[in-house]
């Protein structure tokens, strides 16, 4: 049976590549996108994308997940540290959701140590850029246990 995950990526996450590659490196997100596709090539697993700089919209997505997705890849960006909301949507949706961030957010401001949304997820893994995607994608495959096409 196909696995089908939902890659979304939050507010600013849009801007990748332009600005700031110092933390966030020299990746567009239609380059981390590619990368996760081309992760799953040898696998029956289907991808989606999807990036907002809407908290609501980011929930609606959660949510419309709900209807056809076995796992989420999530980069909440900055609403990480702030959104109940979203903490309360990835609870509600009830499907496996890892938090993923670029940089290691436990190594930067103080502000940024504390995840309202990690507590609630499968998982988080931050600090090694574009690869903390691809990380996020094996841990699901792990746990789902595919084949290889
Ligand atoms: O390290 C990550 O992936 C973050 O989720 C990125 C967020 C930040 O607020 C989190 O604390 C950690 C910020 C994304 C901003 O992305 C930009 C990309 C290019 C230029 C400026 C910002």
């Amino acid at each position: 049976m196909t696995k089908r995950i939902l890659l979304l990526h939050g507010p600013n996450l849009n801007l990748l590549g332009t600005r700031q590659p110092e933390i966030y490196g020299s990746a567009t997100l239609a380059d981390i996108n590619a990368a996760a596709e081309r992760r799953l090539t040898p696998y029956d697993v289907e991808l989606r994308c999807a990036q907002s700089n809407h908290e609501g919209e980011l929930i609606d997505r959660l949510h419309e997940a709900r209807d056809w997705a076995d796992g989420v890849v999530f980069n909440p960006g900055a609403f990480t540290h702030t959104s109940v909301a979203l903490r309360d949507a990835i609870v509600a949706i009830d499907l496996p959701v890892i938090e993923v961030h670029l940089s290691n957010i436990h190594g930067r401001e103080p502000f940024r140590h504390k995840s309202l949304l990690a507590g609630v997820c499968l998982g988080q893994i931050a600090g090694f850029g574009p690869d903390s995607y691809i990380l996020a994608l094996d841990a699901l495959l792990r746990r789902w246990q595919l084949p290889r096409d």
